[in-house]
Parts: structure tokens; C-alpha cells; sequence
């Protein structure tokens, strides 16, 4: 079949839950992709930063592999020889305790929205069915009912009511808000500390450090869902180690299952994950042996550090090759590593426009809401290839 033939049995028989992009792809190797029709792509999404390690890194194709061959899921009913070696990988590269592993970043977030209310009835001392959860005006952290119910994108929450009670909405960025919100019932604080739909939204610098100290103080759980922003992609292991602040809690995915399979983690200390115990939560293929062996291989990658630190130079040469060549349609560049969020002037176009104008030129991006194309590629991406890109980037935001 060719590409409109695929787009057209995906509409026929595929709920109409996104609005892709006009291309079918088919092949995908590092940071390049490829088509039904053989065309190539530079990947400069990496599937909303789950493929930070390039599709198909032969380490994590291989441990991958290897595990299929031995054994692929065993429940939680019974032990497995993967989930042991994981926990202990992820708790030392987090410099925590204990692990609980899930699949998807939303299931993720969920299990850290239960474990703050039960440490807050159970260590905090807060009254049965009271908890309050403070989260972000322009958040995003997954699409279940719960979590849709504090979002503040209408898109994302309307018509899925009614929805969940015990979340309050504080702007984000300002601890003088987190501060003044906090009352005896607020368990924790969940937050992003870059806001990837939102746009890429960094906070001022100091502000993680200031969440830190506030939380401390008010002996509320800090709650980093690092989803998006953790596992390089900003150039450092975490999006927190730029302030050198680690939360209470972790939420992490995407990226921990090599873009191979869904695995997610809530990562803690002891004293927080004690007030969980046998029956309390789980699911089927939390913690199995194919994801775990997969997100080891990821952590071995990641514990030596070439990834943050490519993402680190390379993300400078992209901010200041885009910044000196002063296009005129483009406002506003927010970036950290190689996570870059580019606001266009759409007087010459809005995000899709330019998105569609970039994939005719070579390159797979996505635009967030109205205005803002969304940069990142596999922290592995090549000096040449980013050149590729950018050469790219110059000429499509350049519409004189
Ligand atoms: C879609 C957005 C990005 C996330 C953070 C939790 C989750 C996500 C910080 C939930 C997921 C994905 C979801 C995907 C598109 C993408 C996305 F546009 F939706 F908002 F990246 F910005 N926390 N983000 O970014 O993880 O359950 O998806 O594994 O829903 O279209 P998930």
C-alpha cells in the first residue's frame, strides 16, 4: 500500500484521536526515519522525547532481543529475575530508595497521585478523603479522568466530566503562589519542571530550588513528573539536576523504555513507598521482565553521561545558530539541551503551517498550540545531522 492508502484505512478504521501529519513511516534507524515511499526524515520529535537514544540503539534492540528469547511477562503474582536488577539501576541513578514500576507515564502520574494521599493520611496525619494536590496552571501529565480533571486546557478536559476532586491549580513558576496555597491538607506538589506541552516553559532559574525549600518546610511531598523533561534531554540526567535538587518523588517514562516498550517508575524513598503495601495497587505488566531488562540497557546508556553531555553542546550550537540568524518569523526560542521551543510570528504562519512546510523539507517536528514548533530530536543526533536541521530551520523560518 502507499501512504494515502494507509492514511486512508487508519481514518476508516482508527478513532480520529489526532490529527497527524501527512506521512506514513515505515523504517526508522538513529535519528533518521523513512517513509512507505522510501523518503527520509531527520526525527527532530523522537516521539515526544521516548526515543531519546535514536530508534532502534543497537544496545537496546539487542537487550531486547536477548530477553525475548528467555521470558517476556510473569505478572507481579510471582518474582522475575529483571525487576530486582531494574530497581536497584533506577534508584541508584535517581540517588532514591525504592521503585515502583508501571507502563505509561499517565499510569505513572496516577500511582503518584495515590502514594502522596496515602503518605498524607498516613504520615501527615491529614483527615480520610481530604488530601489536596497542587499542581500548575498549563500542565500536562497524561489524559485518564483524574488527571484531565486539573487540567487547565480545555481540549485536553472538556466533556470527560465529571471529574475527580482534591487538586488545586497555582500558576506555575511562582513559589510565592506555592507557598500562599499550601494549607494542612496539601500532601504534595506536582509539578513539570520544564512544561513541555505548554510550549517548553522553563521556570526562572531558582524556582526548583525555592519549590524545594517551601516543600521542606511545609512537609509536603515534592512530585517531579519527569516524563518528558528527564533521562537527558536537557543535557542533565534530570530537569532538577540544573538546580542540583532532587524531589521527593519521580515520576519517569517515555524516554526508560529505549523507545522499544511502555514502562514508567515512581521513585522514592523507603520511609514514603512504606505506607504502600501488598494489594494496594499494581498492574499486569508493571515491572515486566522484557520492559526491565530494556530500561536497564537505558540506564547503563545513561550513567556515563555522553548523552547529557551531547545534548548539552549540541543544544548550544542549535539556540545560538537559530538565535544569530535572526529569522523573521520566529518571536521567541526557549531551549535547554535539545529541547527547544520555537515561537513563530504567525502573521507568516501558525505551528502546523511551519510544521508542514519542515516535513516537506526533510524534517518531522510538531507544533503545540497555536504558536510554538517543538524541537527534539534523539540526544544522539551527529553535529552533521543537526546541521541538516538547522540548515532546514533557516530556510522554512526565513519566508521572505
Ligand atoms: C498525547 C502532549 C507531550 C507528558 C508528561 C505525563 C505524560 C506525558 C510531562 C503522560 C505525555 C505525550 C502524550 C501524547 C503526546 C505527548 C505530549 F502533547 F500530550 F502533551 F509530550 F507534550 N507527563 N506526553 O509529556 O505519559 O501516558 O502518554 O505515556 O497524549 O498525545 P503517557
Amino acid at each position: 500500500m502507499n501512504a494515502q492508502e494507509h492514511i486512508d484505512l487508519i481514518n476508516h478504521f482508527s478513532a480520529h484521536n489526532y490529527h497527524p501529519y501527512p506521512v506514513v513511516l515505515a523504517e526508522g534507524e538513529g535519528v533518521w526515519v523513512k517513509d512507505v515511499e522510501g523518503k527520509r526524515y531527520l526525527d527532530m520529535l523522537a516521539a515526544y522525547s521516548a526515543v531519546n537514544f535514536g530508534h532502534r540503539h543497537p544496545a537496546l534492540i539487542a537487550a531486547a532481543k536477548a530477553q525475548l528469547d528467555k521470558i517476556t511477562l510473569t505478572s507481579r503474582a510471582f518474582h522475575n529475575d529483571q525487576l530486582g536488577p531494574f530497581c536497584r539501576d533506577l534508584a541508584q541513578l535517581c540517588g532514591m530508595e525504592t521503585v515502583l514500576p508501571m507502563n505509561t507515564g499517565a499510569e505513572g502520574v496516577e500511582t503518584a497521585i495515590k502514594l502522596a494521599r496515602k503518605w498524607g493520611y498516613e504520615k501527615k496525619g491529614v483527615p480520610g478523603n481530604e488530601a489536596v494536590i497542587l499542581v500548575c496552571d498549563g500542565n500536562f501529565h497524561g489524559r485518564t479522568i483524574t488527571i484531565v480533571s486539573f487540567s487547565t486546557d480545555d481540549q485536553a478536559r472538556g466533556g470527560f466530566g465529571p471529574y475527580t476532586p482534591g487538586f488545586k491549580v497555582i500558576p506555575y513558576g511562582d513559589a510565592d503562589a506555592l507557598e500562599a496555597a499550601i494549607t494542612d491538607r496539601v500532601v504534595g506538589f506536582l509539578f513539570e519542571p520544564v512544561q513541555g506541552e505548554a510550549g517548553v516553559v522553563f521556570p526562572q532559574d531558582g524556582y526548583i530550588k525555592k519549590v524545594r525549600e517551601i516543600c521542606t518546610r511545609k512537609n509536603v511531598l515534592m512530585i517531579a513528573d519527569e516524563i518528558q523533561s528527564g533521562l537527558g534531554r536537557t543535557g542533565k540526567t534530570f530537569a532538577c539536576d540544573h538546580e542540583n535538587v532532587k524531589p521527593d518523588v519521580y515520576i519517569l517514562g517515555k524516554a526508560l523504555g529505549g523507545g522499544i516498550m511502555p514502562i514508567s517508575a515512581v521513585v522514592s524513598s523507603h520511609d514514603i513507598f512504606s505506607v504502600i503495601r501488598p494489594g494496594d495497587h499494581g498492574s499486569t505488566f508493571g515491572g515486566n521482565p522484557l520492559a526491565t531488562a530494556i530500561a536497564r540497557e537505558v540506564i547503563r546508556l545513561l550513567r556515563t553521561g555522553e548523552f547529557q553531555t551531547n545534548a548539552t553542546k549540541l543544544g548550544k550550537v542549535l539556540f545560538d545558530e537559530l538565535t544569530a540568524a535572526r529569522l523573521p518569523a520566529v518571536k521567541e526560542i526557549r531551549s535547554r539541551g535539545l529541547w527547544a521551543g520555537i515561537v513563530v510570528d504567525t502573521k507568516f504562519g501558525n505551528g502546523r503551517h511551519f510544521g508542514e512546510k519542515l516535513m516537506a523539507n526533510g524534517l518531522l517536528c510538531k507544533e503545540t498550540h497555536e504558536n510554538t514548533i517543538r524541537l527534539a530530536p534523539p540526544l544522539c543526533i551527529s553535529e552533521s545531522d543537526l546541521g541538516f536541521a538547522l540548515e532546514r530551520l533557516k530556510k522554512v523560518l526565513n519566508p521572505n
